[in-house]
Formats: C-alpha cells, structure tokens, sequence
C-alpha cells in the first residue's frame, strides 16, 4: 500500500532533504502534501517529476495525510503537530518539542527501531549530534556494555539552518577577498576562522542544552537510565558535517581489535581508520568526505590509555552528515519502519 505523506517546514534544509530521502529510498507515497509559513504558500515544490503546491501550514492543514514529518522548529511543532494525530496521522518530528515526553518514543532505527510500536502518534527524531555519536557507540556498548561517555562535538554550521551556512559562506567569501566580515546575525558571533563553544543556551551546572541533550536523550534511546555523559558542544566553521570525539568506558574488557571488528560490521557505520594510508581521506573521515551522505564514518581509534583499567577504555572520531542522518534521513528510515 502507499501512504498520503506531509511535511511541515518543506522549505528549510531538513525538509528539503526528508523530499530528496522519500524519492532515493521510493518510499510508497500515495500522495504528498508540503505546509511552510503564509510566506511560502502558493510556491511549488517538485517531486517525483511533479510541481507539488505549498501550502500554508494551519492547525487544519493535516487532514487526510497518513504520515507527517516534522521539520519546524520546536515552536512550530509543538502548536501544530498535535493536530496531525488529531487528524490521524502518524508524526515523526525533527525537533525537540516531544523528545523527552515519556509516551514519545525518540528512536534511532538501528538501535531502538522497536520502540516505533509504542508510539502513541508521535515518534521523536533525536538531535543530529546524538543520533551521528550514538550509531557507532551503540554496537559498542553490545559489545562490552557502555557506562559513561566523554563526547566533544565539532558541530556545522547547517546546525542553524540554511542561514547558518549561507552566513558562513559569506563570511568565508569576504575574508577570501580581504573585505570586512559582514555583521554577525542573531544566531552566533563570527564562525569563519573562530570556534563558539555555545550551541543553545546554559542549561545545568555550565553544560548548554545541547551538550545535555547528549545524556538525556541517550539514555532514553539505548535504555541506558544510568548512563553518564560529559558532553562539549562547538559550533565550527564547516558548512554540513558533525564531527565528534568519543571516549567510550566500559563495563567488560573489549579490546582495540574487538572494537574494530565490531564497527567495521555495524549498520550505519563506515569504518575510515588507516594510519599507515599516504592519503587522508582513506586515513581518517573528515567533513568534507561525509557530507551529502548517510552513513556515519569512524576512526582514529584508540585504545584509551587514560583509563586505569587497561581493557575496558575505546576512543574513537566520527563524522556524519547533520542533515542528512542527523535528521532527514533518520526520520525517512523511522518511517519506514512504520509501513514495513
Ligand atoms: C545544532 N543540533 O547543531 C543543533 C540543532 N540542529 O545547531
């Protein structure tokens, strides 16, 4: 069968993206409806071959679709979507208006796809910087069981949406030509050739929101109520790609071997770690490899020697694309599992 399936915030990078997913991965779409702000309204889309008309998105806008996809903002999502399952849709939102509601399960498919059977009309997309951490560490923790992670993120500008990017590129354009930066927008100080340790607000004893994102989420996902995560998050100036450094403790030996073999086979990883290869690009993942693609890609890892007891520290480097596998993609594959 096929599916009357809606996005809501079509127009920004994770919506246009979830589009380019349904189409790569031929999802059964019966018929698709696109809802975006007044603004929008009246423009057109193409999909499949076909201009498809956006709508404006309303409180009543939902009805007769099947599956909505929430690409809004955490605003947005939480006034409309419950309409959507009002109107019997089945919801899976990209922001983090539902992440942590107990009777909202927050999934990523190759960890907890199950928890989609318990939904009760909505199913969280977790953070990009969760969901491109967790993917390898999760078969890890199978492997020798996850107790505390210590996670450092280089996160992309795309993280701020498109006018995050397109603000980077400006600011990268100029300092190319030798002109003064153009003012920073709202959303950060200068990125071009600076770092800002901030990514939302401070939250918990100095830790911003997204960095406590990390744990809560976490646990939530791999049912790990007792995890620990210490978690910095950074916005860096790359335009796509998240980035992250892993330290993995865990509760039972594993070692640098073990955990190699383990991800060279795990679903959603690549495993990129050659020390010894004369190019960089098969040496380790970098951003500008793992853009524009779904698969999270692993490597510099190390055994961590820091760790008292020898056997049971990994740590490791990952890079995945934010929009994609930290949203779009995630979200397509949820439903999938959905119409499966
Ligand atoms: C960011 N994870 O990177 C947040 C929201 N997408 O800005």
């Amino acid at each position: 069968s096929s599916y009357n399936v809606g996005i809501l915030g079509a127009t920004g990078a994770v919506g246009q993206q979830m589009l380019e997913c349904l189409q790569e991965r031929d999802f059964p779409v019966a018929g698709l409806r696109l809802f975006a702000s007044a603004r929008s309204a009246g423009k057109t889309i193409e999909f499949k071959g076909e201009k498809v008309v956006i709508e404006e998105a309303t409180p009543q806008c939902f009805k007769g679709c099947d599956i909505v996809l929430g690409a809004a903002g955490d605003g947005i999502a939480k006034e409309l979507l419950p309409h959507a399952v009002e109107a019997g849709a089945t919801v899976i939102d990209n922001s983090h208006a539902f992440r942590m509601d107990e009777d909202v399960p927050l999934v990523v498919p190759e960890i907890n796809g199950e928890d989609v059977k318990w939904n009760k009309g909505i199913i969280a997309n977790p953070n990009c910087a969760t969901i491109i951490g967790l993917v390898p560490t999760w078969p890890l923790h199978q492997a020798a069981g996850v107790q505390r992670m210590i996670v450092s993120t280089y996160q992309a500008a795309s993280g701020a949406g498109v006018p995050g990017m397109r603000e980077l590129e400006a600011q990268i354009a100029a300092m190319g030509k030798g002109e003064p930066m153009p003012e920073p927008s709202s959303f950060a100080a200068q990125l071009a050739s600076n770092l800002i340790p901030q990514i939302g607000g401070f939250k918990y004893e100095g830790f911003t929101s997204e960095e406590m994102k990390f744990q809560n989420e976490g646990r939530k996902i791999m049912h790990l109520p007792e995890l620990r995560v210490n978690c910095t998050c950074v916005r860096v100036p790359v335009l796509r790609s998240h980035s992250e450094s892993i330290t993995l403790e865990f509760e039972r030996d594993i070692t640098l071997e073990q955990a190699r073999e383990v991800l060279a086979s795990a679903p959603g990883v690549k495993l990129v770690d050659d020390r010894d290869a004369a190019d960089a690009h098969d040496r380790f993942p970098m951003p500008i490899d793992t853009s524009d693609q779904d698969l999270i890609w692993v490597g510099r890892m190390r055994r961590d020697i820091s760790n008292p007891n020898e056997s049971r520290g990994i740590t490791f480097w990952c890079c995945g694309d934010q929009i994609r596998k930290g949203a779009a993609t995630n979200a397509v594959q949820i439903a999938q599992l959905l119409v499966k």
